[in-house]
């Protein structure tokens, strides 16, 4: 079960077995080596240490992309504190909350996330990218402390099983909540998806497209380079297509980490067919659904090979992937070995191939549980290392799967499961429609599928409305349709179905 020992430290095990004289991340302020980042890591742990922190406690990252993100990361994992990270462009109220659940002993943030972390009332800041004389009492300025300490710091040990990693996911309903990964978890899921699924090697280059916040981003860019001895991107600014096709022209990464939100946006814009994109081998696609249509506008358009996958904060990262050069648009592949994957019914029973069911995933990189959730944790976490994600998923019989929307999504029309993904996908094979997602609203006391359409060309809504009835059983068509410009997003790109259920008031 992976190549590691019994005892280990997640910064030595990512940082300290690499050519020290090579590149480990390129920012805009110039490549940096495994040697520097190592170094840097290791005097933000003794800064650490200096500000009271002990193996066990959490560091929360509170700041943009950058050496200092990825610096501060492996500085706290160095002294086996725990980490987690949160976006930064959140509200007060927000840090409030992660501040008052997570219990950090220390956040580090930046001149971006400072003023909103002290109108929340956060304590412990350590902070990068200001002057020390705008700092406060109590605050501590990144850089000083940071110069001031040693460069080196014997790792401290942990054991596989204890947790190191919080992500937090939201889910489609509640408040966020952490998911405790174990030590194990990071070392297995570069070597059974990005080493053996990708392939992962020395000469990689990975630029990310959703910030490193997200999990997905993170490892991708920030983890598992470092253990085939390759190298990440990290840049401040927000993606946007302009930027992403600047960030490949200049830097000629061999990986795109993508959303498929990104996707539909570089695809369709007008300077998509001048963009040279032959220096990627491969672009990755989670976070959410990718259209099959999608997926094939992206090879006409810019010829470069998509590996879609799913993956979860819950099991760590990527457990159903495609297979480089054997990829196919609206599948998601197989399993990523090490997990495995079960499709079962309400009961927990398994489903015959070909049958929609809940996917349940079992292997060692599965999180310990939630943080102080018993209730949810115990109805999430449904057996040994084997978590039951809301995802719906058909299996077919060549051990491919395909995706079916999110459980907590279905709606109830008429007495009957409606599956808003499966309206989607009808609704995505009109040529008029160019995004679309689908929720439920309340009318007259009953609950009706309601579409919120981005349109390609012409197309009235009752034209929508007889293609899906033409198309799918009568009570899946959507009774509403609505046009928009944009669909909203959450931080990490995934449609925010909760944003489009408030605006319908269900
Ligand atoms: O899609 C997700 O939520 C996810 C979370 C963690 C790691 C990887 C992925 C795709």
């Amino acid at each position: 079960e992976g190549s590691f020992p019994a005892e280990f430290n997640i910064s030595a095990h990512f940082l300290d077995r690499n050519d020290p004289t090579r590149t480990a991340l390129v920012t805009a302020a110039g490549p940096v080596t495994y040697d520097r980042l190592r170094t840097l890591a290791c005097q933000v742990g003794n800064a650490l240490r200096s500000l009271g922190v002990r193996r066990g406690d959490r560091v929360l990252l509170a700041l943009g992309d950058g050496m200092e993100f990825v610096a501060a990361w492996y500085g706290a994992q160095r002294i086996g504190a725990i980490t987690a990270e949160v976006y930064t462009y959140l509200q007060p109220k927000d840090y409030r909350y992660y501040a008052e659940y997570a219990e950090p002993a220390v956040v580090i943030a930046d001149g971006q996330t400072l003023e909103r972390l002290r109108a929340a009332g956060v304590r412990g800041l350590l902070v990068t990218g200001v002057r020390p004389e705008e700092l406060r009492e109590g605050e501590h300025h990144f850089e000083t402390l940071v110069a001031a300490q040693p460069g080196e710091l014997d790792p401290v040990p942990v054991a596989p099983d204890d947790v190191a990693i919080w992500k937090f996911t939201t889910g489609s309903t509640g408040a966020p909540k952490a998911c405790l990964l174990p030590a194990r978890a990071p070392l297995l899921s570069y070597e059974w998806y990005a080493r053996d699924v990708l392939g992962l090697g020395p000469d990689d280059l990975v630029l990310p497209v959703p910030k490193l916040f997200f999990g997905y981003a993170r490892d991708l860019a920030a983890l598992f380079p470092f253990g085939a001895g390759a190298a990440g991107i990290a840049f401040p600014e927000r993606s946007t297509p302009e930027l992403i096709f600047e960030l490949i022209a200049k830097y000629r990464p061999t990986i795109l980490v993508n959303v498929p939100t990104m996707m539909a946006a570089m695809v369709a814009h007008p300077a998509a067919a001048e963009q040279d994109l032959s220096c990627l081998r491969l672009c990755t696609s989670a976070g959410e659904e990718l259209p099959a249509d999608l997926h094939r506008r992206w090879l006409d358009t810019f010829g470069v090979e998509v590996v879609d996958g799913i993956g979860s904060s819950e099991a760590y990262h990527i457990f159903l992937s495609n297979r480089p050069g054997r990829s196919r648009p609206g599948s998601l592949g197989q399993v990523v070995p090490g997990y495995s994957a079960r499709v079962v019914d309400g009961d927990g029973r398994e489903v015959p191939d070909g049958e929609v069911g809940r996917l349940e995933i079992t292997g060692a990189p599965v999180a310990l549980g939630y943080w102080r959730e018993p209730g949810k944790t115990a109805a999430t976490f449904v057996g040994e290392r084997t978590v039951r994600s809301s995802d719906l998923v058909v299996r077919n019989a060549d051990g491919t799967f395909e995706y079916r929307g999110r459980i907590d999504d279905l709606l109830k029309v008429g007495g009957v499961y409606v599956a808003p993904a499966e309206i989607e996908g009808c609704l995505r094979t009109h040529p008029a429609v160019r995004e679309c997602a689908v929720v439920g609203y309340r009318e007259g006391g009953l609950t009706r599928p309601r579409a919120y359409v981005v349109r390609r060309g012409p197309v009235t809504a009752t034209e929508l409305q007889d293609f899906v009835r033409a198309r799918l059983a009568p009570r899946k068509y959507p009774r509403d349709v609505r046009f928009v410009d944009a669909l909203p997003h959450t931080a990490s790109g995934k449609v925010d179905r909760r944003a489009l259920r408030d605006l319908g008031e269900i």
